[in-house]
């Protein structure tokens, strides 16, 4: 008491927060920036030159553990799971992880990489496969955006934010294969990001879209049956390379694709996070991404004939 005689109030206040540790109490306030002072704009993305994990390992040293990372002196504005659904394309991967972690921490974003892997040979079901990472994911950590990219797109703008909008965003909108613009205007295919509100509001993804082709379509209707409208970037910031390739085995256009676009409305309620089905195989925590091989079990007969 004696030492603070002299003191007025405002001194007192000082001294007590000397004492206290600063650091974490910055974290706790010091929102990063937006946008963020570590963008670059456009970038050149080729893919000439194969890569490797150990190198894009050594050029992103500060990754935790399955592919995660948060800017270390602020906070970042989202928690986004970055879903990506995949089987046999190890080549494409390496060129994403590539591209997109070093785009990730330039956007200050605390962020983890989820490839969400098909077990065995049957059709391919890239929608069940989103809502497997969206709940596989939420197990992990408090996301609050989901960020869901096939493996061969590579955004070539840091500006493009892969991070959550108050729609639900189109990320990929001037891919370089349709020309850099949108092929059709409804298009919701290739990346998108959701919120964690928005996907609870569509009931995420369809389960039911074996093969290529439609689910996307199927995601669309179900953001607009919700009263939401799609959000881009312009095409210019929205430029995009996809990675050359031939059509994948067991992933042939799916004939029931245009009969199953046109009754979401009726559909979509029943179908979706509320009927997910799946089994996990392996989870693998590498440096670069979290693998997670899952069985999705396959199309069932919706109208078994009668003998
Ligand atoms: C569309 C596909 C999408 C695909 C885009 C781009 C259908 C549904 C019947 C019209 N939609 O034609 O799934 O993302 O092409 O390749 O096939």
């Amino acid at each position: 008491m004696v030492l603070w005689k002299n003191k007025t109030l405002k001194d007192i206040n000082v001294t007590a927060e000397t004492d206290t540790p600063k650091a974490p109490l910055r974290e706790d306030f010091n929102i990063c920036p937006d946008p963020s002072p570590l963008l670059v704009g456009p970038f050149r993305v080729e893919f000439s030159t194969p890569v490797s994990l150990v190198t894009v390992r050594e050029k992103n040293p500060h990754l935790q553990e399955g592919g995660r990372y948060k800017p270390d002196d602020c906070t970042a504005l989202q928690k986004v799971a970055v879903i990506i659904p995949f089987r046999n394309r190890d080549e494409h991967l390496r060129f994403w992880l590539h591209y997109l972690h070093p785009l990730l921490q330039r956007q200050q974003l605390d962020y983890g990489v989820y490839v969400i892997n098909q077990d065995g040979e049957n059709t391919f079901n890239r929608a069940k496969l989103m809502n497997i990472g969206y709940t596989e994911a939420l197990k992990e950590y408090d996301y609050d955006c989901f960020v869901f990219s096939d493996v061969d797109i590579i955004p070539m703008d840091d500006r493009n934010l892969y991070r959550c909008f108050s729609q639900p965003r189109h990320l990929s909108v001037a891919i370089d294969k349709f020309g850099f613009r949108l092929p059709y205007k409804k298009i919701f295919g290739g990346a998108t990001s959701l919120s964690k509100e928005q996907m609870l509001k569509i009931n995420g993804f369809p389960n039911n879209y074996w093969g290529w082709g439609g689910e996307d379509d199927d995601v669309y209707n179900r953001v607009t049956h919700r009263g939401m409208t799609i959000s881009r970037p312009d095409s210019a910031v929205g430029k995009c390379r996809m990675i050359r390739h031939t059509r994948d085995e067991k992933n042939e256009p799916n004939p029931e694709r245009f009969e199953r676009i046109s009754h979401t409305q009726k559909t979509m309620d029943k179908d979706g996070l509320n009927s997910l089905e799946y089994k996990v195989v392996t989870v693998e925590k590498h440096v670069l991404f979290t693998k997670i091989t899952v069985d999705v079990g396959e199309p069932i007969d919706e109208n078994p004939q009668e003998n």
